[in-house]
């Protein structure tokens, strides 16, 4: 069975979570990283190298990289569906999927990690205020660019929906008290989060609190 290291608290492995939930595969967890260690751990840095998580063992291999990992389960068990055949579709998964790991949440990051994991009186509100600006304006990227499509790839629901969907739910569920000011009205981006909050899985994987 498929063996997914990390804890569930971490938005890169939820996306592996929600991609399993969504296809149906069975997996086995180990809570790894934060408080629960273990990816400092020589057997752990063996696998992953990078020492963080998710890790995961499949099919006789060992993957890292969250967005790798679901394009790798979205192709072997989702062709022509969550895994788009059609390489323009394709591409435009791709890139927004990777476009979440190196635009979105560097943005977002400082905010997140001030406000959730914080102690108030160590919070940097400089920090605060530069991450929200940048998230909002990154964001309003993405709000434009669904402004004609239900989804990231076009009207179906494909991988290319699982890393910016796991982010944004953070950006929505931050407490509007401690942001200080309001979130800007994305319409679009709106109009798409509702779409996959009536996923079922979505809701069991990401639609929690946020710790
Ligand atoms: N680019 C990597 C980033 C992985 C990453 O930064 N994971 C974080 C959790 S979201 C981590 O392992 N942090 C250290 C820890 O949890 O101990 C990926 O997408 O898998």
């Amino acid at each position: 069975m498929m063996k997914i290291w990390g804890r569930d608290n971490s938005v890169n492995v939820e996306k592996v979570l929600w991609v399993c939930e969504e296809l149906g595969l069975p997996f086995e967890r180990v809570d790894a990283g934060g408080q629960f260690g273990i990816v400092d751990t020589p057997q752990y840095r063996a696998m992953n190298p990078n020492g963080l998580v998710p890790t995961v063992e499949v099919d006789g291999l060992v993957l890292w990289e969250s967005n790798a990992i679901v394009r790798y389960l979205a192709a072997k068990h989702s062709a022509g569906d969550l895994w788009p055949n059609d390489l323009a579709v394709r591409v435009e998964a791709d890139r927004w999927m990777d476009w979440g790991s190196t635009v979105f949440w560097p943005a977002f990051r400082p905010l997140f990690w001030n406000l959730v994991r914080t102690l108030p009186e160590q919070r940097n509100r400089t920090e605060i205020a530069r991450s929200f600006d940048r998230s909002a304006e990154v964001l309003g990227y993405l709000d434009n660019h669904l402004a004609d499509r239900r989804h990231i790839a076009g009207d179906r629901f494909t991988m290319g929906d699982i890393p910016m969907g796991c982010a944004v739910w953070r950006w929505l569920a931050l407490p509007e008290d401690l942001l200080e000011r309001p979130r800007p009205k994305y319409a679009a981006l709106g109009r798409w989060f509702d779409t996959l909050s009536e996923r079922p899985c979505y809701r069991k994987v990401v639609m929690r609190p946020l710790s």
